[in-house]
């Protein structure tokens, strides 16, 4: 119960789905790092409670002057019934995060007033308005990183139920503009990142000695990255993150990543075929050189690689598929993911699948039954449930218990470090299980129940 003269603000994280009687997807259960920077920038003075949805029940009744939801466009559908939830009860709803910026009028048919793009001092005046009771409709904030640290307190309560991997934040946005991406559109194809000296002390202060980098792409600026990678060498931790295959045209600073502590990098490769990157505005990826070897200089330099990959573009049909399982055995990738594209409110894809009359509904991600793996756009050369199929199909080989154990030797022979093989047995089996289990999870549902 909050004072009566002191301020409390209820923070959420709306969670995807989950199919009923079943546990939340393993996978999907980082750390809240959305809800520790936000807390982060709400002042000392102000209570603050934050319900994470994917493990545990929220309390509509809490005593609390405002409710802060963050929105994915997957989340959306159940940010709004949460956000109804408190509003039918008197409580004020705000709105903020990527689903938020793409599409804020939608948003604010659901809430009282929406937070467009980053945070950052604008939380301020949002506080000042829910307290003189004068809360605007819009907040208008601008890409910015400009925090000291997250607040890690907020994980406290739940932290045995998260993956035992520290998330930092570095930089957010990217230079280049790739036609399916949310963030190319949100950052507007623009790269910020955090001061080196704060991310330093933020890891210092972390609990697990594992991190993720949290970073769009870590080689934007890569005088950044060399000063952060020089300065992460000397906790002496282990670290992955996101990164583009032109780190490979630079062996100095691919030197002083694996130096600093870095084992793995996860590279959006998206496809294997020239056209459909054309179709995308990826191809500068193809003009890199020879994949292959680029690959094979960030094998040698004893990082390994999450790769993923998109199916869906107009050129792609079960070839693709085929093509794209040997050159990810080929590189015995440490583990892949082969998405289907997804046609996200805001991006290029999505303004063109809709001139072309090829989206299956409008609004995918508020449509009833909706499920995670349903194709809401018609595919060029294959049918929608064909590609929902191949998709299956293909990463179920991948992840085949044979060739989980084939690649494993691989992972051996790269690297003699037990806990990076530890790693790879754990992620890869964990994923083994979770092809099945994540395909037909109904999105925005099951989440009043008890199990999480
Ligand atoms: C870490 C991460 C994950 C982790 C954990 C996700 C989690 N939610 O815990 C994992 C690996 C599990 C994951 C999975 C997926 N992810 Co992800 N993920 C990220 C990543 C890299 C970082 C998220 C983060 O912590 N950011 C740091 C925080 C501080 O930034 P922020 O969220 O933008 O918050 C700031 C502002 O937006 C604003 N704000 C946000 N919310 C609110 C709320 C209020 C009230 C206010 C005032 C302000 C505000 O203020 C904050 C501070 O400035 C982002 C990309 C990115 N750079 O953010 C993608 C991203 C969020 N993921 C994305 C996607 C698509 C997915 C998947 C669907 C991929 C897939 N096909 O399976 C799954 C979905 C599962 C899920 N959501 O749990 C997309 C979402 C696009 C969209 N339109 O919604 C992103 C943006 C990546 C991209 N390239 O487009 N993801
Ligand atoms: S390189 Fe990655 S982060 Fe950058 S625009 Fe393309 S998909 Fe988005």
């Amino acid at each position: 119960m909050k004072r009566r003269d002191e301020m409390k603000v209820t923070l959420i994280l709306p969670a995807i789905g989950k199919k009923p009687g079943e546990k939340y997807l393993k996978s999907w259960l980082m750390e809240p790092l959305t809800i520790a920077v936000i807390s982060s920038l709400i002042p000392k003075e102000v209570d603050r409670e934050v319900f994470d949805d994917r493990i545990e029940s929220i309390d509509y009744d809490t005593d609390t002057d405002a409710v802060l939801i963050t929105v994915e466009t997957y989340t959306a559908k159940r940010a709004y019934y949460i956000s109804e939830q408190f509003r039918k009860r008197g409580k004020r709803v705000i709105m903020g995060g990527y689903h938020v910026t793409l599409c804020p009028e939608e948003a604010l048919e659901h809430c009282d007033a929406i937070m467009v793009n980053n945070c950052g001092d604008n939380m301020k005046l949002l506080l000042k308005d829910l307290k003189n009771n004068d809360l605007k409709t819009c907040y208008e904030g601008k890409p910015c990183i400009d925090y000291k640290k997250a607040d890690r307190s907020v994980y406290k309560r739940q932290q045995k139920k998260y993956l035992p991997v520290s998330l930092v934040e570095t930089g957010r946005g990217c230079f280049h503009n790739c036609e399916f991406c949310s963030i190319a559109k949100y950052y507007n194809s623009g790269y910020i990142h955090r001061d080196v000296k704060d991310i330093v002390e933020e890891m210092k202060s972390c609990k697990h000695k594992l991190y993720f980098l949290v970073d769009d792409s870590i080689f934007s600026d890569k005088e950044f990255a060399r000063e952060l990678f020089k300065e992460i060498k000397k906790l002496h931790i282990t670290w992955t993150t996101q990164i583009t295959l032109d780190i490979a045209r630079d062996d100095e600073t691919l030197r002083l990543m694996k130096d600093s502590g870095c084992e793995m990098v996860l590279i959006g490769f998206e496809s294997i075929n020239s056209g459909n990157l054309k179709q995308m505005n990826k191809e500068w990826t193809a003009r890199l050189g020879e994949r292959d070897e680029l690959i094979e200089k960030i094998h040698k330099a004893g990082i390994s690689i999450y790769a993923s990959f998109v199916f869906g573009f107009d050129e792609d049909t079960e070839e693709s598929f085929i093509r794209t399982l040997e050159f990810s055995k080929k590189h015995q990738f440490f583990v892949i993911a082969y998405n289907h594209l997804l046609a996200f409110p805001g991006t290029p894809t999505y303004k063109a699948f809709q001139e072309e009359g090829r989206l299956i509904c409008d609004k995918w991600w508020l449509q009833e039954g909706y499920t995670f793996g349903t194709i809401s756009f018609v595919p060029k050369l294959v049918t929608a449930e064909e590609l929902r199929a191949l998709c299956r199909k293909y990463k179920t080989r991948f992840f085949k218990f044979g060739s989980i154990f084939e690649r494993g030797i691989t992972c051996f022979k790269r690297t003699k470090k037990l806990y990076i093989n530890f790693a790879y047995w754990c992620i890869n089996i964990l994923f083994h299980f979770e092809v099945d289990q994540r395909i037909g999870i109904p999105v925005g549902e099951n989440l009043e129940e008890l199990i999480k």
